[in-house]
């Protein structure tokens, strides 16, 4: 195809409830949409995941927007055939900003899929026609509160449910939830907020029968991960750490992660995304879709993904309810513990633009 028109848009959506992990305490969502037009007319939508702030990954929206106007989109949009494929290989060069590549990415694809009327999920290799829905649940102001909000969310029917934990925050909070709930799925995210010293405070954890604990430490100690997997009989899940095909190669090889949560944004794209999963199916890894707390746009697209068969853990794919009292797209519902994956082409949705127009505060048009 050949790009005609590229519109980035910035919204601002607010949550239902604050989100506080290790990093930040969020009580909206800032989201950079890109929409592409073809040659046809047809659209192609995509949300990058960036936060605000760079707290979660060096990325950050006003980063991103400045890096597809200075660099990214002039690569693209000269090309006369430029396909999604192409898209990884012509932004190679420059480095880093995989959400940046992503969301760019994501909306070629989405275009090109509209108009060979073909599913993201079927063009990924999808085998399953819903997931299983998991949700993350943020630190809490005490573990009073945080026995409200679990118990509200195993009422809805979640089937997994994810703790985030930092220091002060973790022993407590796990018993507290594990005695309420002895059987259910239950796993731990520290987005980093521990050092190689603290292997005895998360070996305490062993005793709970979590899932997983995901990202314990520094994004780049890998090895301090490999140590901790040694000590520790949780399994260790890296989440910032994975942000490409090799380093998930690479920490899997040297046994610093024994799961990847994995997610789009993070590893430059679902086409990178995919390498990933059959690099890990290949060597009986299991992984999960992970969230950044995304639209129905961006969720859509998640949904498709965790539809290919290594996909064996429940993701942080969850109902647009957990997160926006009105969503961008038609809300995702989620039914049993399940949301179905989009069968309609591309990611399968497009944003109610009056809705959108009411929350966005920056708009241009390249
Ligand atoms: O570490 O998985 C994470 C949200 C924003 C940034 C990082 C993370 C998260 C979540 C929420 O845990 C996942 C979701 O429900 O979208
Ligand atoms: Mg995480």
């Amino acid at each position: 195809m050949k790009l005609k028109e590229i519109e980035l848009r910035r919204i601002h959506i607010p949550l239902v409830r604050p989100f506080r992990t290790s990093f930040s305490t969020q009580t909206s969502r800032e989201v950079l949409l890109v929409k592409v037009t073809n040659e046809n007319g047809t659209v192609g939508w995509s949300e990058c995941v960036a936060m605000s702030e760079p707290l979660y990954s060096p990325e950050y929206v006003a980063g991103c927007q400045d890096m597809m106007k200075r660099f990214l989109i002039p690569a693209l949009r000269d090309k006369l055939d430029l396909t999604a494929e192409d898209v990884p290989i012509i932004l190679k060069p420059f480095l880093g900003w995989q959400m940046t590549k992503a969301a760019l990415e994501t909306a070629v694809l989405d275009a090109q899929l509209r108009d060979r009327n073909v599913s993201l999920a079927t063009y990924l290799g999808a085998t399953k026609s819903k997931v299983a829905c998991g949700v993350s649940v943020g630190i809490a102001n005490n573990l009073t509160e945080l026995a409200e909000e679990v118990k509200s969310y195993v009422d809805a029917g979640y089937r997994r449910i994810k703790l985030k934990i930092q220091p002060g925050w973790d022993i407590e909070a796990v018993k507290t939830i594990r005695e309420l709930y002895p059987k259910i799925a239950l796993q731990v995210d520290a987005n980093q907020a521990y050092s190689r010293s603290d292997s005895g405070r998360l070996g305490k954890l062993d005793q709970f029968d979590l899932l997983l604990i995901e990202q314990p430490l520094d994004e780049h100690d890998i090895l301090g991960h490999a140590l901790l997997a040694k000590e520790i009989k949780t399994p260790v899940c890296l989440d910032e750490s994975i942000t490409s095909l090799r380093s998930a190669e690479d920490a899997l090889e040297l046994k610093a992660t024994s799961v990847i949560n994995i997610k789009p944004g993070r590893v430059g794209g679902y086409i990178e995304s995919v390498k990933i999963h059959n690099l890990c199916v290949g060597r009986n890894i299991p992984v999960w879709c992970g969230g950044m707390l995304e639209t129905g746009i961006g969720r859509a697209a998640n949904l498709a993904l965790a539809a290919l068969p290594g996909f064996i853990l429940p993701g942080d794919t969850s109902a647009s309810s957990r997160y926006f009292k009105k969503d961008i797209t038609m809300p995702f519902i989620m039914e049993d513990g399940y949301l179905n994956v989009p069968t309609g082409a591309g990611i399968g949705v497009t944003p109610d633009m009056d809705y959108l127009n009411e929350i966005t505060i920056d708009k241009e048009v390249i």
